[in-house]
């Protein structure tokens, strides 16, 4: 019995079903993954007590010593692990990030051009209903319906009009490759600056499986829980030139004490990631979805921008005339979890949408490859087909159970 468990039964108890969940069930939501056990424990560990509100030797905090040596050695893996001059480990989130780069480059009222979030774009990149959306003045791009990829002359055209401040690039439901030097091009040209948001794609970005934006544009953020399997946070990284404009909107200006025990974990994430074995993870993500893709497609289910070229798949399923919450409601029955997403050219709310996203960073960590992947395209397409068929959704289920029971999250 955990100790938890003694002292709060309530809390161990719903923990211990999430871990069944997790165990038996098949997660295919692109932005998660599972933590190392290292992860894990610096996380949990003591770290967490302590106030260091500042930076590695210039603190407003006394003891913090210990604290000084592990964000340098998360801001230095950082640095080796994508080439940057000078990286910032203390967002709480990867909003936080993107905050912080707003803050150190923009005042209230400035124009920013980004990426809609209906077209695969995020909340902080401009969304009315976000911070980013209410202080600045957004315009936003979006991608060709005809390709559904980004057309870099159409984002030209809109950034000769609008003369942005700052041009964000980088997306949550986007499965193409995104061309940072073009978009550091079309920023130059109007004297804009540059943010990529490597969220989603920062372990295959950190491994060279698609284009590094760090060097190339001016400023990149990122998280580090989804394909840089790190615990839940953010960070960013820029040429030293602009380090001191990033801390300081960091801390003070957006920030107050840093989560020490996260930036532990950070730490302990990025030294995973510098190892070879991490390269080797990211390239069987994306053959990964490249599998599943091929399933789905043979299902004869459209695949937006016709394929993947990274972790994620989307799905529009209109033609199978169910919405994407009913997909997302009836595949979780399974075991099987993806999200309901909006699409180009969406005509449903974003509590409905006509499309699905899925990744598989998630179950590629637990060792899964080609195979089952084209097991579970096959599981997920019967159930897309035949939605009401609850006989076979609880068929698949059990079927989800066994091959999820094979492939244990902790296996140490
Ligand atoms: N909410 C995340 C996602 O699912 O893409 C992005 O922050």
């Amino acid at each position: 019995m955990s100790y938890l468990a003694t002292t709060d039964r309530d809390v161990a108890d719903v923990i211990d079903m999430e871990r069944m969940r997790q165990t038996y069930g098949l997660e295919l939501i692109a932005s998660e993954n599972l933590v190392s056990r290292a992860v894990l424990e610096a996380m949990g560990s003591i770290m967490t007590n302590k106030y260091a509100e500042g930076y590695p030797g210039k603190r407003y905090y006394g003891g913090c010593e210990f604290h000084d040596v592990v964000e340098n050695l998360a801001r230095d893996r950082l640095k080796q692990l994508f080439g940057a001059e000078h990286a910032n480990v203390q967002p709480h989130s990867g909003t936080q990030a993107n905050m912080a780069i707003y803050f150190a480059t923009m005042e209230c009222g400035d124009p920013l051009m980004s990426m809609s979030l209906s077209q695969g774009g995020h909340l902080s990149h401009g969304s009315p209903v976000s911070f980013s959306g209410k202080l600045y003045k957004v315009t936003q791009y979006g991608v060709d319906l005809e390709t559904e990829t980004i057309d870099y002359g159409a984002v030209a055209e809109i950034a000769k009009k609008v003369r942005p401040k700052v041009i964000v690039c980088g997306a949550s439901a986007y499965p193409r490759t995104i061309d940072f030097k073009a978009f550091q091009e079309i920023a130059d040209s109007v004297d804009a600056r540059c943010m990529a948001d490597i969220a989603h794609i920062a372990g295959l970005c950190a491994t060279g499986i698609h284009e590094n934006p760090v060097g190339i544009v001016d400023y990149t953020t990122t998280t580090t829980h989804k394909t840089l399997r790190g615990p839940r946070g953010g960070a960013i990284m820029c040429s030293s030139e602009n380090a001191q404009m990033v801390d300081k909107a960091v801390f003070p200006g957006m920030q107050g004490g840093p989560l020490m025990h996260i930036i532990a974990a950070k730490a302990v994430c990025f030294k995973e990631a510098l190892r070879p074995s991490f390269t080797d993870y990211n390239r069987q993500i994306v053959k990964n979805a490249r599998a599943m893709a091929e399933v789905l497609d043979n299902h004869g289910l459209r695949l937006v921008s016709g394929g993947t070229d990274n972790h994620l798949i989307l799905l529009d399923l209109t033609a199978q005339g169910i919405t994407g919450l009913e997909a997302e409601v009836a595949l979780g029955k399974a075991g099987i979890t993806v999200n309901k997403n909006t699409i180009p050219n969406e005509n449903r709310s974003p509590f409905v949408t006509s499309g699905l996203r899925i990744g598989t960073p998630a179950v590629t960590t637990r060792g899964m490859k080609e195979q089952e992947m084209r097991q579970i395209g096959e599981w997920i397409a019967t159930i897309l087909k035949d939605i009401r068929n609850e006989t076979a959704i609880s068929k698949i289920g059990g079927q989800v159970k066994e091959l999820a029971g094979k492939y244990p999250l902790y296996p140490e």
